[in-house]
């Protein structure tokens, strides 16, 4: 996508630039950098796969908007706008994605539910999930700054069958939090359930 791109006013009146700018002051420069790969990722997989380009690129963009405000705000946002109260128990891993749209909304003035709802589940994915959403949640997990084991045979996937990659990820991350004693958010586990069982994953 180039810098100059308009996007269409149904979604934002801002331009790419101007939405660039904005998330830029909201993120350290290694976050920012992060958020443009995922970008430039789930705009690939959204023309591989037929999904909307438009909407892949800003939600690519705004996925980690929160990732970086202090607690106060979140725990300030989870009351003001009566969320789930055991949202409180948790902590910003969770937090920057399920409460993420409320500060998208308010300083982004973005209202797309699908996209509003990609960001929501980039980090714990959901029973159900659009293929805007589950390219969203793979291409954060696979832009080429990650580099962990498995990550390779993440992005094969990817490329092959998006649920089978879907299901990788949620395998892979739920064995990860349990090897380290972590506690699981319950929409973890439940898109485990949904997801993985039924799979032909290894
Ligand atoms: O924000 P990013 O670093 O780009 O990536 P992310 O939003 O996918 O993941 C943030 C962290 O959240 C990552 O270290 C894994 C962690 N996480 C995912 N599901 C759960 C979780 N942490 C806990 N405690 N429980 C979960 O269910
Ligand atoms: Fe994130
Ligand atoms: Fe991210």
């Amino acid at each position: 996508m180039t810098n100059e791109q308009r996007y269409s006013d149904q979604i934002t009146t801002m331009t790419r630039d101007e939405l660039l700018a904005k998330i830029q002051t909201q993120l350290k420069p290694a976050r920012f950098a992060h958020v443009q790969r995922v970008e430039a990722t789930a705009v690939r997989l959204a023309a591989k796969y037929g999904v909307d380009q438009e909407k892949a690129s800003i939600a690519g963009l705004v996925h980690d908007y929160a990732k970086q405000r202090p607690d106060q705000d979140f725990i300030d946002a989870i009351k003001a706008n009566q969320l789930d109260p055991d949202l409180l128990n948790w902590n910003n891993a969770i937090w920057h994605g399920v409460v993420g749209p409320v500060f998208i909304k308010a300083e982004l003035h973005i209202y797309d539910e699908e996209i509003l709802d990609a960001v929501r589940y980039h980090t714990t994915g959901n029973r159900f999930m659009t293929p805007l959403a589950q390219i969203i949640y793979m291409a954060d997990y696979i832009e080429p700054g990650r580099d962990f084991d498995g990550v390779e045979q993440a992005r094969l996937l990817t490329d092959q069958d998006l649920a089978l990659a879907v299901a990788y990820q949620t395998k892979h991350t739920l064995a990860y939090l349990i090897a380290n004693n972590q506690p699981v958010y319950p929409k973890t586990l439940a898109t485990y359930n949904a997801w993985v069982p039924q799979s032909q994953l290894d």
